[in-house]
């Protein structure tokens, strides 16, 4: 394991999961956002289309990170909270068109500053239940991780009312029913973004 990893704390802190390093985290997390915001500018500047339509970014909070920790059955401390889970910084960034998506991935992929740890492409490869995000793990020059989901509007409405659906009720007998209507609405929204692309195409073409 590299400095950064032996920097952090490996005793439990009962007052912050993070032990003390949230100033840190969020200007790590705000830079990322700046990173998107120039890639946002350059593209504007030359086609005018802006590619992304809202960012959201989120320090993953104590609760839920203690959860995960303990389901992966890691140590309650800063250092598997910050380096063996990689999504205590959360960036979210929604685009109007798929091309757009990939747009993005590309930006992050050639800036030097950042390594790219892993990706999963749950577009091309959609999951079972019909989620689909491109999904990158980075990591920034001081040493932070941060899971950065891209997808388009279409994809990220679908995600939030599966999400909210599926964990703010409780779904009773109909579960296979549900799980198989879900799918589908996910299957049409991604062919209406592929449509959307293809309109969006014959649009520019046609300037
Ligand atoms: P939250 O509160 O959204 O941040 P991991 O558990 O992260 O170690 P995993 O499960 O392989 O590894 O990660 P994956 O598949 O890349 O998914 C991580 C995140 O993607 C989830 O975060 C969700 O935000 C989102 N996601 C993945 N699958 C689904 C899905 O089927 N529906 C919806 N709505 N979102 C999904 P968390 O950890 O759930 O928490």
């Amino acid at each position: 394991m590299d400095d950064f990893y032996n920097s952090l704390p490996a005793e439990e802190d009962p007052e912050d999961i993070y032990g003390g390093l949230r100033p840190e985290m969020a200007k790590a997390m705000n830079s990322l956002k700046d990173e998107i915001d120039r890639f946002r500018k350059e593209t504007m500047e030359r086609d005018l289309d802006d590619p992304v339509d809202h960012v959201l970014a989120r320090i993953k909070d104590e609760d839920s990170m203690i959860d995960k920790l303990s389901r992966k059955k890691l140590p309650i401390n800063a250092r598997s909270a910050l380096c063996e889970v990689h999504d205590a910084i959360g960036i979210r960034i929604v685009c109007p068109f798929i091309n757009d998506v990939y747009a993005v991935s590309e930006y992050l992929r050639s800036r030097r500053d950042l390594e790219i740890v892993l990706e999963k492409d749950y577009i091309k490869q959609a999951k079972e239940n019909g989620y689909r995000s491109l999904h990158m793990i980075i990591r920034e020059k001081h040493g932070f991780f941060a899971e950065v989901q891209i997808r388009t509007i279409s994809m990220d409405t679908w995600a939030a009312l599966e999400h909210a659906m599926r964990y703010k009720h409780d779904i009773g007998g109909n579960t296979e029913l549900i799980a198989r209507e879900l799918k589908r609405c996910a299957d049409e929204l991604a062919s209406t973004d592929l449509s959307l692309q293809t309109i969006r195409d014959m649009i520019r073409q046609a300037k």
